[in-house]
């Protein structure tokens, strides 16, 4: 998707022009992916801007860091700043924020531990990430031939630069395929994820989404998505899924902060369903946008930018 320009990006503790946002080609993450990210959203809600989850969000950041033994020089209530002052001083009401730690410019060769860790973070207006319509009509999907990586290689609960290296492989088969998306699966064979989205399917009213150990993201909207789930009064239940699950079920749908609840129509070309968005995704979109957009926040997920 095209990028929406604008004004500001914070770099380091300092609001620089969106031109001079740069660093340097020596850079550590350029060379090994030695980066860690976050993808959240500010909505323009009826009560105003407001950011969801951004503690959870900051918070899955520091973990990511920790895993690799990169600490971030700033603090978690100051990086929570800094996130507002950036959509302050660019003016936005709706956007989407990418925060990213990285090694930075020091020394080279594999061994990061003398590279600064370096923070930036950017806003820009971002849109339906996979399309107009998805929300409303759902997407036709593909099982990727692209596998995620095997227990203990690399980790799939840090939210590193490096790991979307799988994630670019299955969204380019997908789209070559001429599919919108792919679902991988582990190493096991069971499902895992999207590229850039958490998976539930739905059988019986019962609502199934594989495990933390299926080498999936801890996904800021999935854990979202079973809470509003378990609150409607549905099952939900974690667990391994065989592949063959989806072809079965009743509703399948991603979640994901860019991808939001996007229903799953077809996937391999068989009909999910009925072939349209199912009464469990549609209710389970309607509990997500009463909260984003209408601020109705009982659970306390939202963080106001310009009270
Ligand atoms: N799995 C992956 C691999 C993933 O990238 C995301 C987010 C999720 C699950 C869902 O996590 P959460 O956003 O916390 O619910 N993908 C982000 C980046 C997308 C991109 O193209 O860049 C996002 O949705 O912001």
């Amino acid at each position: 998707m095209p990028i929406n320009k604008v004004d500001k990006i914070w770099m380091n503790g300092k609001l620089v022009n969106w031109d001079d946002a740069k660093i340097h080609v020596l850079s550590h993450v350029i060379h090994y992916g030695s980066g860690w990210f976050e993808g959240i959203r500010c909505y323009e809600t009826k009560r105003g801007s407001a950011i969801f989850r951004l503690e959870e969000h900051l918070r899955r950041l520091y973990d990511s860091t920790k895993i690799y033994r990169a600490p971030i020089p700033y603090t978690m209530k100051q990086l929570e700043e800094a996130v507002k002052e950036t959509i302050r001083a660019n003016k936005l009401k709706a956007c989407y924020i990418r925060p990213v730690a990285y090694r930075g410019y020091g020394d080279v060769g594999v061994n990061p531990l003398g590279c600064p860790v370096d923070v930036m973070i950017a806003v820009w207006e971002w849109g339906a990430y996979l399309g107009k319509e998805a929300l409303e009509k759902g997407i036709e999907v593909c099982v990727s031939s692209w596998q995620r990586p095997a227990p203990n290689t690399i980790p799939t609960m840090a939210k590193s630069g490096g790991n979307y290296l799988s994630s670019q492989l299955i969204k380019m088969e997908a789209i070559a395929r001429g599919f919108t998306e792919g679902i991988a699966l582990d190493a096991s064979g069971n499902i895992s994820e999207g590229s850039g989205e958490n998976i539930f399917l739905v059988r019986d009213k019962t609502i199934y989404t594989p495990p933390l150990v299926a080498a999936l993201l801890p996904g800021i909207t999935r854990v979202s998505v079973m809470t509003l789930a378990t609150d409607a009064g549905y099952e939900v239940r974690e667990m391994n899924i065989p592949k063959e699950m989806l072809y079965t079920a009743d509703e399948v749908f991603f979640t994901g902060t860019a991808a939001e609840i996007t229903p799953i129509h077809a996937i391999d070309k068989i009909v999910v369903g009925e072939g349209k968005p199912g009464p469990v995704t549609r209710s389970l979109q309607k509990a997500f946008f009463n909260v984003v957009n209408d601020a109705n926040d009982k659970y306390n997920w939202l963080n106001f930018v310009y009270d």
